[in-house]
């Protein structure tokens, strides 16, 4: 394919099909006739390559229109688009990753904040890999040791043996259990939280949206029901994405857009993991602040107490509002300091730092919760005298979802869902 678009720059006509591996080529993609780019064109032979499989690479100028011109000459040649994470799923099938490997990829692709992007390498690295794999060894040894004993019932396992074999199920129950630890924060390193800005109209939550993003993405106005829908945009906080949510504001509105916005605050308000309820500390505090204070009291929830440039004029004030943090969003006062707030709401900050190499993700908990039960059970069943029959039978099957991180036990279903959350081309 292409031998039949690539004309190489030169006298000398070397065509891809004959170039040797891991070369770089000048030249021109043509089509029809006509000339459609000057490109580069990578020649690499497997199994050097990110597939293992011999591959071409074309690199033409930037723009959408060089490349989707480039790619239908391609197409016109006998070429195919590749499926969502079809590269990395081919990468996968022919061992030059595993599955956690693999969903490293789309995370590297996702990441947010540097934080992110420094976890997904590990995990691309192979650090959360190394691990499991020990893990399952640690267990398949165990294992190798009941199989053993099972051909020759007659003998009794030595106590200190089984006393060996206990000690470490126990540590390997240990392990999984310092790994389903990490799930929180990985789960926010991947997908961020969601915080909602809520408060009185005009007590300056769109102006805070704008000072935690650091540029003007709202409208902010003296009039009181400006922002009657809700705005949400992603800020980095400490290396956490924080998707802020800057709401209409919750009050008793009589006209209809209002009223929807109020609607949707609501629905933002209940959506959120934090909510930062802002007050304006210039005005005295009101009871519709007293009221918002108890419909939010069961959140996670920090109070925020704006237009502190002014003189403060709150008067008597419930203990959640008189320890909240004062900032000023016009000069900027505070911001910092409730920036570190956010950070140490929403993040335990019990990771030690080599965890932080081994975030795991919803489909790893998922896997490494079932590992656990069937430890524990196997455990219990070692420990109560059951036949070694049924132990190994719920350690294999916590060895299995141990697999099933890695890769080393899967089905084309899960394989499907998680190359199909990749995105086209990679
Ligand atoms: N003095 C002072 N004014 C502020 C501060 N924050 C916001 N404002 C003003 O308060 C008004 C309402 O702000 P806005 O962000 O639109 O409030 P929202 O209705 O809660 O979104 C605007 O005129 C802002 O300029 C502040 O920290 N200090
Ligand atoms: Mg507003």
């Amino acid at each position: 394919m292409a031998d039949r678009c690539f004309v190489p720059a030169g006298s000398r006509s070397l065509r891809p099909s004959t170039a040797p591996s891991h070369t770089l080529h000048l030249g021109r993609i043509e089509h029809a006739g006509r000339l459609v780019d000057e490109v580069l064109l990578a020649v690499m032979r497997a199994p050097r390559t990110y597939t293992r499989e011999d591959v071409v690479e074309i690199s033409c100028h930037g723009g959408l229109l060089p490349a989707k011109l480039v790619l239908t000459a391609l197409l016109a040649n006998g070429a195919r688009l590749a499926e969502p994470g079809e590269f990395t799923r081919r990468a996968f099938v022919n061992g030059r990753l595993d599955l956690a490997q693999a969903e490293a990829v789309a995370d590297i692709i996702r990441s947010r904040t540097e934080l992110a992007l420094a976890a997904a390498e590990e995990q691309l690295a192979g650090k959360l890999s190394q691990r499991i794999r020990h893990l399952r060894e640690d267990l398949l040894g165990v294992l190798a040791h009941l199989e053993a004993h099972l051909d020759f019932p007659e003998e009794d396992l030595a106590p200190d043996t089984a006393a060996s074999l206990v000690a470490r199920l126990r540590d390997g129950r240990t392990f999984l259990e310092t790994l389903l630890r990490t799930a929180p924060e990985g789960q926010i390193l991947r997908r961020g939280v969601r915080a909602a800005i809520v408060g009185r109209p005009n007590v300056g939550k769109s102006s805070l949206l704008n000072q935690l993003l650091g540029r003007d993405r709202a409208i902010v106005s003296p009039e009181p029901g400006t922002t009657r829908d809700t705005i949400e945009e992603t800020a980095n906080v400490r290396g956490i994405p924080v998707v802020f949510v800057d709401t209409a504001g919750l009050r008793e509105a009589d006209d209809r857009v209002e009223q929807e916005g109020v609607r949707r605050t609501r629905t933002a308000v209940r959506q959120a993991e934090l909510v930062l309820h802002v007050l304006d500390a210039s005005e005295p505090f009101q009871p519709e602040d007293e009221q918002h204070l108890a419909t939010l009291a069961d959140r996670k929830r920090l109070v925020v107490l704006n237009k502190s440039d002014r003189p403060n004029r709150l008067g008597r004030v419930p203990e959640a509002v008189a320890s909240g943090l004062p900032v000023s969003c016009l000069t900027g006062m505070g911001i910092e300091r409730l920036k570190d707030a956010i950070q140490r709401t929403v993040w335990a900050g019990e990771l030690r730092a080599d965890m932080v190499e081994v975030m795991i993700n919803a489909r790893h908990q998922e896997a490494l919760r079932r590992a656990r039960e069937a430890l524990q059970a196997a455990l219990d069943a070692l420990e109560s005298g059951a036949t070694f029959e049924l132990v190994a039978f719920d350690l294999r099957s916590a060895i299995d979802a141990v697999g099933e991180v890695t890769g080393q036990t899967t089905t084309e279903d899960l394989l499907d869902r998680i190359f199909g959350e990749f995105c086209i081309g990679k």
